[in-house]
């Protein structure tokens, strides 16, 4: 943004030769419907399992909701000049189930596609690539109600669903994902519960990772042959997991981690089977016996592109007798067959949901990636950090989070000269928003929102990170 009065940040752009991305290198921000768009009982939307739990007492810190969010649906146009602003060449956001199809079967709901035709025209009008993901989160309460993905017959609900909207938005649209972090809507939907719709039951949370996955093939299968120029991918949150010592106990809880988190969904995406390893871990949980011939070949259906979400890495160590569970993600609960693996804090600097940084760990996540998994174009979907802003003087120096992108942008750069076919980088996210469990008490956007008067305002990396889109670089250090 070229605002006189808002110089760009002080940073690493200001001296050095220039880290240069490749030509076309896609950098985008990211949102999701839930998060940001309000408008829950409006044009027809009905509810998901998010409105359920958010308004379920005790789910949600301090009882907030996504009624209003951001108010999106009805700032959809400033918020696409705001992205226009920054520069941004592509914005991925994702459709919300229970607005366009509610219920989550039957015929669409015109109103709502609507409000995603409006949305593209807008980014399209202002040579802004729309990336769509399909799933981020909420699915339709009903769907639950039948079951949720634990039951087979979600994931034919999802293939339909994929095939409405991409008759709606398959002639303007070319970048579509299927799921967002099959991991989160598994293991913390159905698995620890702190995510919707909250359930506890380790068998249901493998279950649901694998008809989510099922459901992803073939939702894929059903946009390849209604849009065969699109070009279809799946979004994971991925994390290194480090043992915390040379022990083999700690070695082999750093294993078991590594599949419930990583493998789970890369290998039968990319290879077509389940890791042995993670089945003989679960043993205890589960027999596998809800997966039938046939999934793992639809599972794996050819894609275009693979999406990565990253933020942090995983250090563990084996058990230790008595040792105090920890809370959140670490929960034993969204560890099935692995609930005594300890999670070892290093001490290093955390972000404001007590993640620790480490940004060596994105090149080492893209770098896997490409060197075990696949030659796929690999895209960073979602990269980012909370931290506690204060609004002065009209302004957000947002100094933390303007390193953490830094660093890990130079992590993403390190991965190209690696030879990993990294083709973009999506920042999470846009705007501050509903942060889910932590309601909005934890802010990630580049643009601060006042959530009484909904102002938005570009914090000091919004500033910094349009000036890297207009170099396509950084400053070498
Ligand atoms: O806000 C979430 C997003 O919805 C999915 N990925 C992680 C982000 C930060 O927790």
């Amino acid at each position: 943004m070229s605002n006189p009065d808002h110089p760009p940040a002080v940073g690493v752009l200001d001296q050095g030769p220039e880290l240069i991305f490749p030509p076309g290198f896609l950098w985008g921000a990211a949102t999701a419907a839930y998060q940001i768009e309000g408008a829950a009982t409006e044009g027809g939307r009905t509810p998901s399992i998010w409105d359920t739990f958010s308004h379920t007492e005790g789910r949600v810190v301090a009882g907030h909701t996504g009624d209003v969010a951001c108010d999106h649906y009805h700032r959809m146009p400033s918020d696409v000049r705001l992205m226009a602003e920054l520069g941004l060449k592509s914005y991925r956001f994702s459709v919300s189930w229970p607005r366009v199809q509610p219920g989550g079967s039957g015929p669409a709901n015109t109103e709502g596609l609507d409000f995603y035709r409006r949305l593209v025209d807008e980014l399209l009008g202002h040579g802004i690539e729309p990336w769509l993901t399909l799933y981020h989160w909420d699915l339709p309460q009903p769907l639950e109600d039948a079951g949720g993905w634990p039951a087979r017959d979600t994931a034919g609900r999802f293939a339909d669903y994929a095939e409405l909207v991409a008759d709606a938005l398959g002639d303007r649209v070319t970048y579509w994902t299927t799921l967002n972090e099959p991991w989160c809507s598994a293991f913390l939907g159905y698995g620890s519960g702190v995510h919707a719709p909250g359930r506890s039951d380790g068998a249901d949370a493998v279950r649901a990772g694998h008809h989510l996955m099922l459901g992803h093939g073939l939702a894929v299968q059903a946009l390849r042959a209604s849009r065969p120029q699109a070009q279809l991918g799946i979004t994971v949150n991925l994390y290194p997991v480090t043992p915390a010592s040379d022990a083999p106990a700690d070695v082999d809880a750093a294993r078991r981690i590594d599949a419930l988190a990583n493998r789970f969904f890369l290998d039968p995406v990319l290879r077509g089977s389940y890791p042995t390893d993670l089945a003989a871990d679960l043993r205890e949980v589960t027999d596998f016996g809800h997966v039938r011939d046939g999934d793992l070949a639809v599972i794996s259906t050819p894609l275009d592109l693979v999406g990565v979400n990253y933020y942090s890495r995983h250090v563990v160590a084996a058990p230790v007798e008595g040792a105090e569970p920890e809370p959140y993600w670490r929960a034993p609960s969204c560890w099935p067959g692995s609930e005594d693996v300890r999670f070892v804090t290093r001490g290093v600097p955390v972000t404001d949901m007590n993640w620790e940084i480490d940004a060596p760990g994105l090149t080492e996540t893209l770098r896997r990636v490409h060197e075990e998994y696949t030659d796929l174009p690999l895209y960073v979907t979602e990269n980012g950090s909370a931290f506690v802003d204060a609004v002065i003087d009209g302004q957000v120096d947002d100094v933390d989070r303007l390193a953490y992108f830094d660093a890990h942008l130079r992590a993403a750069h390190e991965a190209i000269s690696a030879g990993v076919p990294l083709r973009g980088y999506f920042a999470w996210s846009l705007m501050d928003n509903f942060e889910w469990a932590w309601g909005y008490t934890k802010r990630f956007g580049m643009v601060w929102v006042d959530y009484d008067s909904q102002a938005r305002i570009p914090k000091s990396s919004a500033r910094w990170y349009a000036e890297v889109i207009r170099r396509n670089g950084l400053a070498a250090q």
